[in-house]
């Protein structure tokens, strides 16, 4: 099928949903055995950060009360990197609000990278914006995956995000797959964003120049302070057809059910699962806000049959 037909991708979006979750359904299992991708998310430096992301409690443009914090030391993330060893923790996704990284601290960065690696984990980082010479210099430093999302379509991009365009995004996530570092990007649902937008957003990710190990699906966490406080809920079968869409497009790569599954409730989250989601944050912190606790997690997957980290 020739993918860059926006026209297909809403024939499958919208096609009857069980005959859309059915069909996703088996293409997962064609390609995945029944298993949860475990990563934990830190943020090693949090706040102050000068992109107006009207979603982002982060932004100095938001009025959001959170614990702004500098460039955590490295022996703490070396405590956090046993401790995410010890839980059987996949992958350590650490991110940091930056519009893009000054040189002092892609350093730094690049020893927590090193540190990650000694630890046998997989290693993940999400800083803004960065150029061939960042992104090599990150890659020689042992990292994995950059996270860097395109968050909604092209055409609603400008409402949520005034201070970067759209094709910034792009040009990050070349340089990152120029360099040999796999690609983790995705979006946010629940932004005030209509269908066409979510088809936009999905088709936009078929369009990129390297295709996405990680594809991760957020629902937007409403933080007071932010400009999206207050946009209507979306409806959670959206939520379900994006991600049997995205499985369909991308039979291969993990599909990470990342912000705003602590608002699901077990079967919801089964069923997101079901249709192609195979990988969580786990452990009790987001970046500012707060996760599913772990426990629950276990039973969940416990209840399901699921195995952890394959
Ligand atoms: N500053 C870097 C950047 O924006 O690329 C990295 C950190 S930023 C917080 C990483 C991603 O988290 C954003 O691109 C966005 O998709 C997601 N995010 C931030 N706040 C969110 C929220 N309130 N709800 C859902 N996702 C959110
Ligand atoms: C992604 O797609 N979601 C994560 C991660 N990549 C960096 C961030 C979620 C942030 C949720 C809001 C908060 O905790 O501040
Ligand atoms: Fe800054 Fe990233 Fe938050 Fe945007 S999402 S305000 S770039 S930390």
């Amino acid at each position: 099928m020739n993918l860059t037909n926006q026209q297909q991708i809403a024939e499958i979006y919208q096609q009857p949903f069980f005959q859309l979750i059915s069909k996703s359904r088996h293409i997962h299992q064609q390609n995945f055995a029944d298993d949860m991708e475990l990563c934990q998310l830190i943020s090693v430096k949090t706040g102050g950060c000068p992109e107006d992301c009207g979603y982002c409690s982060q932004s100095i443009k938001n009025s959001s009360e959170i614990k702004v914090n500098p460039l955590l030391p490295t022996d703490e993330i070396e405590a956090i990197v046993k401790e995410a060893k010890a839980n059987g923790v996949k992958r350590l996704c650490m991110g940091a609000a930056y519009r893009s990284p000054n040189s002092s601290a892609l350093k730094k960065i690049c020893e927590y990278i090193k540190i990650v690696k000694q630890h046998d984990l997989e290693s993940c980082v999400t800083l803004g914006n960065i150029n061939p010479q960042q992104a090599q210099e990150l890659k020689q430093a042992g990292l994995d995956y950059y996270n860097h999302n395109i968050d909604t379509s092209p055409e609603y991009y400008p409402k949520i995000v005034t201070t970067r365009k759209f094709e910034d995004r792009i040009d990050t996530i070349k340089n990152v797959g120029e360099a040999g570092i796999q690609v983790c990007t995705g979006g946010i649902l629940g932004m005030g964003e209509t269908l066409e937008d979510r088809i936009s957003f999905i088709h936009a990710l078929t369009q990129l120049p390297f295709v996405p190990g990680s594809i991760t699906v957020n629902m937007l966490v409403k933080i007071p302070g932010t400009k999206l406080n207050d946009v209507p809920d979306l409806d959670k079968l959206e939520l379900v057809r994006v991600i049997a869409t995205i499985r369909i497009l991308f039979p291969q790569s993990r599909i990470r059910l990342t912000a705003g599954r602590i608002n699901l409730s077990e079967l919801e989250q089964s069923i997101c699962f079901m249709s192609g989601a195979n990988s969580i944050f786990y452990g009790e912190k987001l970046l500012t806000t707060d996760n599913n606790d772990k426990n629950s997690d276990h039973q969940l997957l416990a209840k399901l049959g699921i195995t952890s980290n394959a």
